[in-house]
């Protein structure tokens, strides 16, 4: 029986409560400690020197092996290339996005030090799994090593259009490296599609549309949504509804209606509209003055880029300009929090909210817009008002779902959910919780992992 080797950009801090946060980390220890295996990545320390040799820990069937990276390769490989060239672009803001030559060789250089760290600790019939955008070479960097193993990859965030990634100016090698996988994954079926345009349209290669062939070599592709566990939300979020500082947020509310969002601090997300759109909804609606606010958790991530202090700045000075404008002795439109927070306490906090507004201008999949919709009462449920620009419109039915760079439609939205009839939203969230426990995170480790054995033409790891 073959065993599960993950690979990823980071290797989450697991503790006694699991993992940090976040779906890749969640989905991937989930995966691990079905089947036991390993998990190779960056520990998230950066030293003067790079680690010898990764550190091993096992925690019951799961081995965590993890490398430090040197100061210049995490300025290279994850600040520059991956974050600073690869986010924006895939992305669609190829106006923040900048290209160094020396950051790409970083990248490269970086992927094939990780594969090396790798190869002692692989035994012949392991599966690989890499994840996103930080490993795009990873596999050609261990077939140059001689390793021979199926690897899979699966990109977390959206792939974008030939036109877009043309502005990479190694965007060709960017496509071999990824011909190089035995499959790989998207999250949706038009982010796929990208890929074998750019696969059959801008290189000449060919598709059947389950797989692309470019110069001699055949990968398997395939669109595999990621999920979350809906009842374990849900119950999460029951349990600690009653926990004090929930219980004080909606008595601080008097009886005020609660839009929550909630994204790491990042441009890709929507921020700045989604406060236009609810400035624009409170000049629309003076009706709603002191009857409804929102709540908008932001966690900073990656704050050493610069375009990451930008938006930071920005998003400071417009809820200042907007609270200023309207806030009252008795009421603050905008609570804007760069904090993180627990997670089942987030789960609560989202199933207080009477709207989740979760607007990305352009993101993968998004998971909190799911966490949302899970974490609600079904007696008395929330609505969901969701980015079209999100892989998770794709699959949320009942959402009401906008063009987040308009701003009016985004505000008439927040009031429509605000205003709807309760048979409507249990409804909507009924539809929507099906849709999530047939498509949860198991059902997306499998899919992936059972069309990996298939390209590989191998067993299941078990
Ligand atoms: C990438 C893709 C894709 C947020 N704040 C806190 C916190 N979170 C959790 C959320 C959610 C996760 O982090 C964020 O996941 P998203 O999917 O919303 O977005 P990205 O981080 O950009 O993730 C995305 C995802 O990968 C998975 O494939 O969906 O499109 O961009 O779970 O709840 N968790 C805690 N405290 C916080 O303050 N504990």
């Amino acid at each position: 029986m073959s065993r599960l080797v993950v690979v990823s950009n980071r290797v989450a801090a697991v503790s006694e409560a699991g993992p940090a946060a976040g779906g890749l980390a969640i989905g991937v220890l989930d995966a691990l400690k079905e089947t036991g295996g390993v998990w190779f990545g960056w520990s998230g320390e950066c030293l003067a020197e790079a680690s010898d040799e990764p550190t091993i820990e096992t925690r019951g069937n799961v081995t965590y092996a993890t490398v430090s990276l040197a100061k210049r390769d995490y300025d290279q490989y994850y600040r520059g290339f991956s974050n600073a060239t690869l986010w924006p672009v895939f992305h669609y803001r190829n106006d923040l996005a900048r290209y160094d030559r020396q950051e790409y060789a970083g990248y490269q250089r970086v992927n094939r030090w990780l594969a090396a760290q790798l190869k002692p600790l692989l035994r012949p019939d392991d599966v690989i799994w890499v994840h996103d955008y930080h490993l795009i070479p990873f596999a050609a960097a261990c077939r140059e090593l001689g390793i021979e193993n199926p690897i899979g990859f699966f990109l977390h965030i959206p792939f974008p259009v030939p036109q877009i990634l043309f502005t990479v100016p190694p965007h060709a090698e960017l496509i071999q490296a990824l011909m190089q996988y035995d499959l790989v994954g998207f999250q949706t079926r038009v982010d796929m599609q990208a890929f074998l345009d750019y696969v059959v349209r801008a290189a000449g290669g060919q598709s059947d549309g389950r797989s692309a062939t470019l110069d001699g070599r055949t990968c398997a592709v395939g669109a595999f949504p990621i999920g979350v566990y809906p009842d374990a939300i849900a119950k999460a979020a029951k349990a600690c509804a009653e926990r004090k500082v929930v219980r004080a947020l909606r008595d601080s509310l008097h009886g005020r209606a609660l839009v929550i969002s909630v994204d790491r601090l990042d441009y890709s997300k929507g921020l700045v509209e989604r406060f236009h759109a609810f400035e624009a909804l409170l000049a629309a609606s003076p009706g709603l003055h002191g009857r409804v606010s929102l709540l908008q958790i932001a966690p900073p991530t990656r704050s050493d880029v610069q375009s990451y202090q930008l938006i930071r700045r920005t998003l400071e000075a417009e809820s200042g300009r907007i609270n200023g404008r309207y806030a009252q002795l008795d009421w603050t439109p905008i609570q804007y929090l760069n904090r993180k927070y627990e997670r089942n306490l987030l789960m609560a906090l989202l199933r207080t909210a009477r709207v989740g507004c979760v607007t990305p201008l352009r993101d993968g999949m998004n998971l909190v817009a799911k966490e949302y919709v899970a974490a609600q009462d079904p007696t008395d449920p929330g609505v969901l008002v969701l980015s079209q620009f999100a892989g998770a419109a794709e699959e949320m039915p009942g959402a009401l779902v906008v063009n987040p760079f308009n701003v009016m439609q985004t505000a008439e939205a927040i009031e429509r959910a605000l205003t709807m009839p309760l048979d409507e939203r249990i409804q909507r969230h009924a539809s929507m919780m099906a849709k999530l426990r047939e498509s949860d995170l198991s059902v997306w480790r499998d899919a992936f992992l059972n069309a990996l054995a298939d390209a590989a033409h191998v067993a299941l790891p078990a």
